[in-house]
């Protein structure tokens, strides 16, 4: 049986390697945002990095950079508290979002939080792809459902992204992947394959490198 959203299958020799000249170039942070008429100009390419907070969007960062502190990950949930932008080189924005579905931080900070994300992920125009993450522990869960339909009402394209698959067994992913097929029929702006990803063992740093440089070209 053919299944709607398949992992992307690895790139090819030649894309792979693009990918990685992109990442092995400058990478720059350039600022940290906290609302929106911060944003820097929309004058290149851009992705984002969307998910629950703790999901991994920061070591994900880390790891298709290569360079392990050019975002703050943390074990402490609600780490990253503005939008942070990297460069590329002139190619590209890299964006590091807040985390949602955190409880911890005083309500008025969080909705501060929250209320940027929303109008930054509605209403970016250079925004090319939003990559909505997944942990392969918990699957797709009501929150991201709730951040799935502002992408879909608002047009933008999102790709899913795995995370921590080595935190899983084969079979127990293979289990979650199957979860996350089926919530994603409900999503019209899904992008129809998942990259499945380990920022801890590399698993398919490759395949999103390539990703992003085919979105960042031209
Ligand atoms: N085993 C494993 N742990 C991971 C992986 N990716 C992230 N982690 C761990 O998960 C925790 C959260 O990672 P972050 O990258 O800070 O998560 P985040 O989504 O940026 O979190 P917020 O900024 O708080 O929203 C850290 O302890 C990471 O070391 C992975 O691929 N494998
Ligand atoms: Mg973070």
């Amino acid at each position: 049986m053919k299944v709607a959203f398949p992992p992307a299958p690895e790139p090819e020799a030649e894309v792979a390697e693009a990918g990685r000249l992109l990442f092995a170039g400058p990478v720059d942070f350039v600022k940290g945002v906290v609302a929106m008429d911060g944003l820097p100009p929309a004058d290149r390419p851009e992705v984002c990095f969307a998910g629950r907070s703790n999901v991994g969007k920061s070591s994900l960062i880390n790891a298709l950079t290569g360079r392990k502190g050019i975002a703050r990950a943390s074990n402490t949930p609600g780490r990253t508290q503005e939008l942070n932008f990297f460069a590329l080189g002139e190619r590209g924005y890299l964006v590091d979002l807040p985390g949602y579905g955190y409880a911890q931080a005083p309500v008025a900070v969080v909705q501060k939080w929250q209320a940027l994300l929303k109008q930054y992920l509605a209403g970016r125009p250079n925004l090319r792809r939003a990559f909505a993450l997944i942990d392969a522990r918990h699957g797709i869960k009501p929150v991201d459902h709730e951040i799935m339909t502002l992408l879909d009402r608002s047009a933008v394209p999102f790709q899913v992204v795995v995370t921590k698959a080595d935190k899983m067994g084969r079979s127990a992913l293979e289990q979650v992947l199957i979860q996350i097929e089926g919530e994603l029929q409900k999503h019209p702006a899904a992008y129809p394959e998942l990259v499945v990803t380990s920022s801890e063992k590399g698993e398919g740093i490759p395949t999103l490198r390539a990703i992003i440089e085919g979105l960042t070209a031209g």
